[in-house]
């Protein structure tokens, strides 16, 4: 089913006028309310008068991460604090996170733009939902739930963990919708099967599976795991949350909600616009945001997108699937992690070295799990047992506390980390995803 049929399905001219005609709204909007693009549209010799249509976006600046990092918390919201509904918080590189400020209105268009994600996968008014994504700060568990119920759907708000429970509630409910990230729902597969479950029987039909990136075998195992189909969704906390693309059952591509989230493809290091099918970075523009519109925002994620008519009917462009990053950001468990992050805890604690490594595994296909390996100071090396194992726990839990999951600690003799002329190796991802 097609949620919202005259937006997800119109011609491309009639899109194009409505982008042009949105993006006129937000940047006049952005002009008048919010101080971070008055002074970042006086610095570029810009006003709300040079952008006429869709195509003058590329007069626009960019937006970074560290703009929100450099104004945080509230810097870069264009109504007042009074009147934001809802504050999400993703993590950061190293010191502030990034926060994000929700309208009532933009309430609203998360949830039209998750429902219409649930229909996109496959999914149909009166269908029970089991929202197995984290709630919180995380944006996962709350968008999910939105849309469901904007869908007129029933939800059941698991949040991630509880697997048993989980699994409980799978068999006595019987949903028919799963959404949480593929990795959980590996993990869950093993549970089930140590407490002797048929993951075959389970009442899920369809998975909604984002926020890490997944492969197509991994796709494959789960869909021949629980009997369903597993579909992909993408998004990021910046331009809502979860909702921005999602596949629909031909399973070609995620289609972008482009009438309310502008995307463009560039070349990460020229910042020119990359041709079709050829990969790049997204940037994507708010087109009816009102907390905190972004306009041009690097979301640092490698794609190709293709404009071709899809053959469920979407006009939609389609993204891949994640391809990669421009940076050196890994996902772990659906929590976002910067090296930068652990180097931190690290240059603060007495008796290692800023050299370590972080190893991701996800051993048998279940959770991940990351080993930091750090060097020991050459004069803390000879020290007792006790005290390295009281070195080991103190980096761990500093760590636990900056990232929100649990790490295992290796502390590794001096100068066994291999060093480099460049850029330095920290992270070795063992997942075969
Ligand atoms: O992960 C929002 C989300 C929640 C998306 C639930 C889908 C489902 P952040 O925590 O801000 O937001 O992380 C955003 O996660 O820039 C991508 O690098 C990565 N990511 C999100 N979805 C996918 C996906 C949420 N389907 C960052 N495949 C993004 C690969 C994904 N990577």
């Amino acid at each position: 089913m097609i949620y919202n049929e005259k937006f997800e399905c119109m011609s491309l001219e009639e899109l194009k006028n409505v982008q042009s005609e949105r993006l006129k709204k937000t940047v006049s909007y952005v002009y008048q309310y919010c101080p971070f693009y008055q002074k970042k549209f006086a610095s570029h010799g810009i006003s709300p008068k040079d952008i006429k249509t869709i195509d003058d976006i590329v007069k626009l600046p960019f937006t970074v991460k560290d703009d929100l990092r450099d104004n945080y918390p509230f810097g870069v919201l264009s109504m007042p604090l009074a009147q934001i509904a809802e504050i999400h918080v993703s993590s950061g590189t190293t010191g502030n996170p990034t926060v994000v400020g929700y309208s009532k209105e933009d309430i609203e268009l998360w949830s039209e733009v998750m429902a219409r994600a649930f229909c996109c996968a496959g999914g149909l008014p009166g269908d029970m939902v089991q929202v197995a994504y984290g709630y919180g700060l995380f944006t996962g568990g709350l968008g999910a739930h939105y849309g469901a119920l904007k869908a007129g759907m029933t939800v059941i708000p698991c949040s991630s963990g509880q697997t048993k429970r989980q699994l409980k509630i799978m068999q006595d409910f019987k949903p028919r919708i799963l959404a949480c990230t593929p990795s959980y729902s590996l993990f869950m597969a093993d549970e089930a099967k140590e407490i002797g479950m048929d993951c075959k029987k389970s009442s899920w039909e369809i998975g909604v599976f984002g926020a890490e990136p997944w492969s197509d075998s991994m796709r494959k195992e789960i869909e021949s795991i629980w009997n369903l189909s597993a579909t992909d969704i993408y998004g990021l906390s910046e331009i809502i949350g979860p909702g921005v693309a999602q596949e629909c059952t031909h399973k070609d591509g995620l289609h972008l909600f482009s009438d309310v989230f502008y995307p463009e493809v560039i070349n990460p290091k020229t910042g020119k616009e990359a041709k079709e099918g050829e990969t790049g970075m997204l940037v994507l523009t708010h087109l009816t945001k009102t907390g905190m519109p972004l306009l041009r925002y690097q979301t640092r994620d490698i794609i190709k997108i293709t404009h071709e008519k899809c053959r469920c009917g979407r006009t939609s462009p389609r993204i891949s699937k994640i391809l990669g990053r421009t940076d050196d950001m890994i996902i772990v468990r659906g929590i976002n992690v910067f090296p930068s992050q652990i180097e931190e805890v690290l240059l603060r604690i007495e008796g290692t070295e800023p050299h370590y490594q972080l190893v991701v595994e996800r051993p048998h296909g279940g959770l991940d799990e990351l080993e930091v390996q750090v060097e020991l100071k050459e004069s803390f090396f000879s020290d007792e047992v006790k005290q390295l194992q009281h070195l080991s726990d103190k980096i761990r839990d500093e760590i636990e506390s900056v990232l929100g999951i649990g790490v295992k600690v290796r502390l590794v003799e001096p100068k066994t980390i291999a060093r480099s002329e460049g850029k330095a190796k920290r992270v070795i991802d063992k997942r075969n995803i």
